[in-house]
């Protein structure tokens, strides 16, 4: 490849990544819009917080060479789906599925893709719904329709999410194994949990809206 050529793909990769990073811009005001509107109609916020990334250029090429794709921002763009990602982190199980139901409700916003881990849980004892959309993107010259994989997890959900991804990538000392069972069983204890807070706090909202009327 000349120099030209290797310019010509860092600029196209850079313009990926400014692309893609319009496109989770755009994603997280439509729910962050959505969880403003929860708090003023049922004073209850679905969403506990957010976090977004664009995939660094490392680990892109990185998936790209695992899966075997060719190495350039065209093929990184047909292939990958989860260049742009966003994790919405909710209180309560039901939450998960009101921000999925008002997202894909929007006319602008296509599905792509669904994956219930909750439903069915991986076999470690992951769980979390994940989604990827297509959202247009305005842009100077043209309208780019991006897509953005969407992760939606309890609070629960994503501590323990969390806790195996340190013991599995930050900690090569430590084997997984050893926590196999330790994790499977956090995982149906976390899920009895919040299951449990879901009631009680549908229980504080049935009082409440009763008190009103
Ligand atoms: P990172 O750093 O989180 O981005 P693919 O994405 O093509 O590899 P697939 O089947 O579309 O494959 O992926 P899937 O299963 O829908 O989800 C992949 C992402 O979900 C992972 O991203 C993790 O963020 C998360 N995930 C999936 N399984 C687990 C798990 O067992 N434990 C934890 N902690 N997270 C999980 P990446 O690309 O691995 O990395």
């Amino acid at each position: 490849q000349s120099s030209e050529q290797a310019l010509e793909e860092l600029f196209n990769f850079v313009e990926l990544q400014h692309n893609y990073a319009a496109a989770l811009e755009e994603i997280g005001t439509k729910l962050k819009i959505l969880d403003d509107e929860f708090q003023v109609a049922y004073k209850h916020n679905p969403i506990h917080h957010m976090e977004k990334r664009v995939k660094e250029f490392p680990s892109l090429i990185k998936k790209l060479k695992r899966k075997g794709f060719p190495l350039n921002a065209e093929s990184a763009k047909e292939n990958i789906q989860d260049i742009a990602g966003i994790r919405v982190v909710c209180n309560y199980i039901e939450d998960v599925y009101t921000i999925e139901k008002l997202l894909l409700r929007q006319a602008d916003v296509k599905l792509l893709k669904r994956k219930n881990y909750i439903e069915y849980p991986k076999s470690n004892g992951y769980k979390s719904l994940h989604i990827v959309v297509s959202i247009p993107v305005f842009l100077a010259e043209r309208v780019k329709v991006i897509p953005v994989e969407i992760q939606i997890r309890t609070i629960g959900m994503d501590m323990w999410a969390s806790l195996e991804h340190k013991l599995r990538y930050k900690n090569p000392r430590v084997s997984t194994e050893q926590y196999q069972e330790k994790l499977k069983e956090c995982s149906i204890e976390i899920t009895n949990v919040e299951q449990k807070m879901q009631e009680m706090n549908d229980e504080i909202y049935r009082d409440e809206m009763g008190s009103m009327s």
